[in-house]
């Protein structure tokens, strides 16, 4: 599934919004004075009218997209926080109409026509004006939004661990995505999302934010993101462990989080040791993305393991 947010326009701030709508005005013209001051308020009030509109439906019902999705928004940005900034529109809204209304009845029987144009103009800028930080939040929203990862339901292998353990150059290696690869930890601050194919099968492999150890309610926005994939997408998860310690971590570290994740995920878990070309540790699978050694070996055993999760699968649907 994929939220478009490429197709929410950009969001003008209230200066920008005014400026289209007063001067689409500017260009009506009336046979009487009076009809044109009355033919321009409704026209600015209907251009602003009709964007916040177009701004307020083209955001989807948040009640009703998925978990995965309702929560890494909420991560990245906050729920309530972009409910409570529509909201504001929907208000500026039946505001701007309600002052419309009020003026026309007044433009038709005033003598000071462009004294009352000119009130109607100030009090729907006022307006206007109040709900500029939500203007500009709604901006930002879609900004950081429409980079969202789109998955596809595909089996989904999901890459977890510590940061700088290598999660990144092993996603880079086997598959179409190629995030940001340095030595420092928490380098990827988001979901990025590639496919390979294993036998004929296509996949999905989703390279995450590393992960401390430590209880989620201390885990940072950007570990969070990692969590979500484990909890709503993973069909297979490879754990990477670096003994070599070049990440920066004790392997203790990395082996309590592993244990811990083996108790909240019940995904079966591919463990693996990375970097094998800095370090003599044999117990699990060893790769090293310099040397290429159990590159090859990962990906049968992620074949093997998805094709024991689709039989169970359908063991579970018949
Ligand atoms: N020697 C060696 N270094 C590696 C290997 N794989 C990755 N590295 C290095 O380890 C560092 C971290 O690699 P990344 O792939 O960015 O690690 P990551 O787990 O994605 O890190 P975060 O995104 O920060 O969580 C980089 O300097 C890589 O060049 C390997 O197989 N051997
Ligand atoms: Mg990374």
């Amino acid at each position: 599934m994929n939220l478009n947010y490429k197709k929410v326009p950009t969001t003008l701030n209230s200066e920008e919004l005014l400026d289209k709508a007063f001067k689409r005005a500017s260009k009506i013209s009336a046979s009487s004075e009076r009809l044109r001051a009355i033919t321009k308020i409704t026209t600015a009030s209907n251009v602003i009218q009709d964007y916040l509109d177009k701004i307020i439906k083209a955001h989807p019902s948040y009640e009703r997209i998925p978990p995965f999705y309702r929560e890494l928004i909420d991560i990245l940005v906050g729920i309530n926080k972009i409910r409570q900034a529509l909201g504001s529109l929907a208000w500026a809204k039946s505001q701007i109409s309600r002052l419309t209304k009020i003026y026309i009845r007044e433009l038709k029987k005033t003598k000071d026509i462009q004294r009352v144009r000119k009130e109607a103009y100030g009090r729907i800028s006022s307006v206007v004006h109040q709900i500029n930080p939500h203007l500009e939040f709604l901006n930002h929203t879609r900004n950081q939004l429409k980079q969202l990862p789109a998955l596809m339901d595909i089996p989904t292998v999901v890459v977890a661990g510590f940061p700088n353990v290598g999660k990144t150059s092993l996603v880079s290696m086997i598959s179409t995505v190629h995030p940001k690869i340095s030595s420092y930890p928490f380098t990827t601050t988001g979901i990025h999302v590639g496919f390979f194919e294993v036998g004929d099968q296509q996949c999905q492999i989703i390279d995450t934010p590393g992960l401390l150890d430590r209880p989620l309610e201390k885990r940072n926005p950007i570990e969070r993101q990692a969590i979500l994939c484990l909890k709503y997408v993973a069909d297979i998860m490879v754990f990477i462990l670096d003994p070599s310690t070049h990440c920066g971590y004790p392997l203790e570290d990395q082996l309590h989080l592993l244990q811990e994740v083996k108790r909240e995920f019940p995904v079966p878990i591919i463990e693996v040791n990375a970097k094998s070309d800095l370090h003599s540790f044999h117990e699990r699978l060893r790769i090293s993305t310099h040397t290429g050694e159990g590159i090859d070996q990962l990906i049968e055993e992620i074949r093997k393991r998805l094709k024991s999760v689709q039989k169970d699968a359908q063991t579970e649907t018949y």
